[in-house]
């Protein structure tokens, strides 16, 4: 095992990183920007670093400034967390060529599933199944309407360097393509200095359904069954569960096969996450790959009693998986919620001091947060403020206690989502398990949903 783990990364994952390596009997070293000093990460790490000014370009992602503070304090290994660093191929060689232990897949597998028509074609050959697109990058406008001629529309043009639905343009009639093809690769130029661009089929309301994956360094690969993230806005998630209300136990098997068939196919290690976008009829597409612990692994976790940062840190020190397939069992139900520091109606970032603060607790309730009574949120970093995750043996019971634990959250100072997801919960859609990635859109849509939007607020300490 390792003897000291540099932690990459700040906020709650950052504690999240630090809390399993104590319970590994690991050391820890944390990094942090000026404005960062004061953080939990700091406080609760064995050792800190100050890596930089406030802003992210200039700490977080300093490079040189966090090897040096892994080369100061003698680190062997490096948890990037998910953000920042995490799904840089080229930090990951870096930390190879310094002989320090990066805790995640392989630089090569970074950089396969950054590339979106790469890993499209990898899915495509380790079997896994695939929207109708062209197989590789679009040379120009014709093509891409010779490809929509035979798929039909409406279809997406997608950025090979995108991801997470930057770089992405959905168009529904052969005049308006070849304009879009334009567009959308001059926008990938500007953004990612990669202009390639691929098409597909578009799903008018699909859901977002992704796979956990656990990979030993041996070709032992196990799933640990899927995470409904549909309920979504502008990319970003707000609310995810596990088990899928969407799937069946027969479809997670099927899911779960391919998906661990195809990593034992490309050689993947280490933690990973395969995203599928699932249409009305109940088929499954590979959407991408996620090369990190993600936010939402908690509910995962919940379900299935896997301790996934700790497994993570053991395959990263080469330690063989123990856990077979047919030992993995899901019980019960998990939600989270993310709790952000943002209007609740807008969502427009809400960074300030927090004057009084009381998180839920009780049966069935997990706080992952950095938060506390005078921390003042800061504008340089995202707004995640706290991930409230609740459990129950079956979905009902872990919808009632996270409306129990959402009322009893107290945060004064700032404005946060609280409101929105109180409101949500409520929703029918959402209480049938019937909702699709326009959930949140048809919430703001909705008289009811505006009106309990509003009640929810008034209601919220
Ligand atoms: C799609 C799609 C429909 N059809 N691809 C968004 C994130 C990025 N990973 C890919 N995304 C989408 N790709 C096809 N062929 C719809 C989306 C999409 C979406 C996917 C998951 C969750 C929320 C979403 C919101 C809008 C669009």
């Amino acid at each position: 095992m390792f003897k000291k783990v540099l932690i990459a990364n700040r906020g709650e994952i950052a504690l999240r990183v630090i809390r399993a390596c104590k319970e590994l009997g690991v050391a820890t070293v944390a990094v942090h920007s000026t404005a960062d000093a004061n953080a939990l990460h700091v406080r609760f790490a064995d050792e800190a670093v100050c890596i930089g000014p406030p802003s992210s370009k200039e700490s977080y992602l300093n490079v040189p400034a966090i090897l040096s503070a892994a080369e100061i304090t003698r680190a062997d290994a490096i948890h990037p967390g998910y953000g920042f660093l995490s799904e840089n191929a080229e930090f990951a060689e870096v930390c190879r060529n310094c002989k320090i232990h990066f805790i995640g897949p392989r630089p090569e597998m970074i950089r396969l599933m950054g590339n979106k028509v790469r890993a499209r074609e990898a899915a495509r050959q380790a079997g896994l199944p695939l929207l109708p697109g062209s197989p590789g990058v679009l040379k120009d406008p014709t093509e891409a309407e010779a490809f929509a001629a035979e798929i039909g529309f409406p279809v997406i043009l997608k950025a090979a360097a995108g991801g997470g639905g930057r770089g992405m343009k959905i168009v529904r009639e052969m005049r308006a393509l070849a304009q879009a093809f334009s567009t959308a690769s001059a926008e990938a130029v500007a953004a990612f200095a990669n202009g390639d661009m691929y098409i597909e089929r578009y799903v008018e309301r699909p859901r977002h359904i992704e796979i956990q994956i656990v990979a030993d360094e041996h070709g032992h690969v196990i799933h640990l069954g899927e995470r409904e993230c549909s309920v979504q806005r502008r990319h970003q998630k707000l609310i995810e569960e596990s088990p899928s209300p969407g799937v069946s136990p027969e479809l997670r098997e099927e899911m779960g096969r391919v998906s661990l068939e195809a990593m034992k196919k490309i050689g993947y290690n280490n933690l990973g996450t395969i995203e599928y976008l699932m249409d009305e009829t109940g088929r499954f597409y590979f959407m991408e790959m996620n090369t990190r612990v993600q936010v939402e692994h908690p509910v995962t976790e919940m379900v299935t009693g896997v301790d996934l940062v700790r497994t993570q840190i053991q395959l990263a020190a080469g330690m063989p998986l123990k856990l077979q397939q047919a030992d993995v069992k899901m019980s019960g139900h998990s939600i989270e919620c993310r709790v952000n520091a943002e209007d609740p109606i807008t969502f427009a970032p809400w960074p300030g001091k927090i004057t009084a603060y009381s998180a839920p607790g009780g049966l069935g309730v997990r706080v992952d947060s950095a938060a506390y009574e005078n921390y003042t949120v800061l504008p340089h970093y995202d707004s995640l403020l706290a991930k409230l995750i609740s459990f129950g043996e079956d979905r009902d019971t872990a919808i009632k206690r996270m409306r129990r634990a959402l009322a009893e959250y107290v945060v004064q100072g700032i404005r946060t989502n609280i409101p929105f997801h109180r409101a949500a919960l409520l929703e029918d859609a959402f209480v049938r398990g019937e909702y699709d990635t326009r959930f949140v859109e048809r919430l703001h849509a909705s008289e009811t949903g505006t009106q309990r939007l509003r009640k929810a607020i008034e209601e919220t300490p």
